[in-house]
């Protein structure tokens, strides 16, 4: 049976389970949760973040050397950073609209009497764009600072790529280290149906019925707005700059999907998305190694799509009207705000709470959504890592048509 197949039977098992653990007594779910679900999830998600540093500072380096001279790396740097602020801004207009036509926040009765939320705050932007060269890059290694190792392993990329033959040596040495790396995925993936079991039975239980009940309306405008999403912006991408099939597409990406389903973080999918566009999709392996990990970092579409959709459920529910100047500042800030996020779970609440700090809403009103949210985080962290695989496949497609023009052109 194919680990597809695995993850999904696991997923299906696992919402039943959830469901079932919700109906009982709370002790009976903690129980089940504090010897079971929670150690073998934890496990899982230990396992493919033991990788993500390793495999994002050893692809970016082979990603930016294998691009060859810097002309084309900043080619390639400039359609990805394009299209990764383009796809935000759809996905957040998408998802103001379906805010505004649903009114999730006008559907239900709900008590704002006792909404409490205290927000971490976000680094500003500002420090976050001039933090981006590390000063320590052991440091930034050691503290998982995804877009330092990102910085300093295109630093390294680059060197490699202008030296060339002179360390050709050093360069075979992170080719090598990367087969050790998809070795490891490989094995990990192995575990990815008992993961998402345990992850999704434990959400699932620990939301309960009762709080997807009276937040229903709140989770379909946010699921339906990353479904369009997903189905318009990025099929229209990949049909019409890629010149394939999205449905072939998403059938052969599936799998990375599914494991940013379970772990809820782009970050730790990364090893797995990038082994399905390269292998699957047949991006180019530069484009592939550069490309995702920056957009696992700085592009979240389905983490956008939930700050507007939030934005205006918190703005109905406090019956505060919002102005075009607000929509724009909601635009700009959520577009900006996931440049500084890295890819872990629930890191879109503490950047929804920069956008409602930034356009006078009560932050409070995220204790309203936060209930829901980590099953809406398994949904938006699919769509997240999609947005960087169509945006690398899109770009590789491109970049093979140039180089069979070049050499056409040759004979
Ligand atoms: N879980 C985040 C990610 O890894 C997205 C979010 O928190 O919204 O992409």
């Amino acid at each position: 049976m194919s680990l597809t197949k695995k993850i999904l039977i696991a997923l299906a098992l696992g919402v039943i389970v959830g469901i079932g653990l919700s109906f009982s007594s709370p002790d009976l779910f903690h129980g089940v949760n504090k010897y079971a679900l929670e150690p073998v999830g934890q496990i899982f998600l230990n396992l493919i973040m033991m990788i993500v540093v390793p495999i994002v500072f050893v692809s970016i380096v082979l990603g930016t050397a294998g691009l060859g001279d810097p002309a084309k790396l900043g080619r390639i740097g400039m359609q990805t950073i394009v299209f990764y602020l383009v796809t935000t801004a759809i996905a957040l207009s998408i998802g103001l609209g379906v805010g505004y036509l649903l009114e999730p926040g006008k559907a239900g009765v709900f008590d704002t009497s006792n909404a409490d939320y205290s927000a971490e705050s976000p680094p500003p932007i500002m420090e976050t764009l001039v933090n981006i060269i590390p000063s320590n890059p052991l440091e930034a290694m050691t503290s998982g600072d995804m877009l330092q190792i990102i910085a300093f392993a295109i630093f390294i990329g680059v060197a490699l790529a202008v030296l060339g033959e002179k360390t050709a040596g050093i360069y075979r040495l992170f080719e090598q280290a990367n087969d050790i790396l998809i070795f490891l995925v490989n094995g990990i993936m192995r575990t990815a149906p008992y993961g998402a079991f345990a992850l999704i039975a434990s959400a699932i239980g620990d939301a309960g019925l009762d709080a997807l009940g009276s937040m229903f309306m709140y989770m379909v405008a946010v699921i339906l707005s990353l479904i369009i999403h997903g189905a318009v912006t990025y099929s229209l991408a990949i049909k019409g700059i890629g010149k394939a099939s999205p449905l072939k597409f998403y059938k052969e990406f599936f799998p990375a999907m599914s494991v940013a389903f379970s772990t809820s973080s782009s970050s730790a999918t990364l090893p797995v998305s990038m082994k399905m566009a390269q292998e699957r999709l047949g991006v180019k392996k530069s484009i592939s190694s550069f490309v995702q990990p920056l957009g696992a970092t700085i592009n979240m579409d389905g983490t956008a799509i939930m700050q507007a959709v939030a934005t205006v459920f918190i703005a109905q529910v406090y019956a505060i009207s919002l102005g075009f100047n607000d929509i724009l500042m909601i635009i700009l800030t959520a577009t900006l705000a996931s440049i500084g996020t890295a890819g872990v779970p629930g890191v879109g609440l503490i950047m929804l709470s920069m956008v409602l700090k930034q356009i006078g809403l009560p932050v409070e009103g995220i204790a309203l959504i936060i209930g829901v949210d980590r099953l809406l985080d398994m949904l938006r962290t699919s769509l997240n890592i999609t947005g960087d695989a169509t945006c690398a496949y899109i770009i590789s497609e491109h970049d093979k048509r140039i180089e069979s023009k070049k050499s056409k052109s040759k004979i």
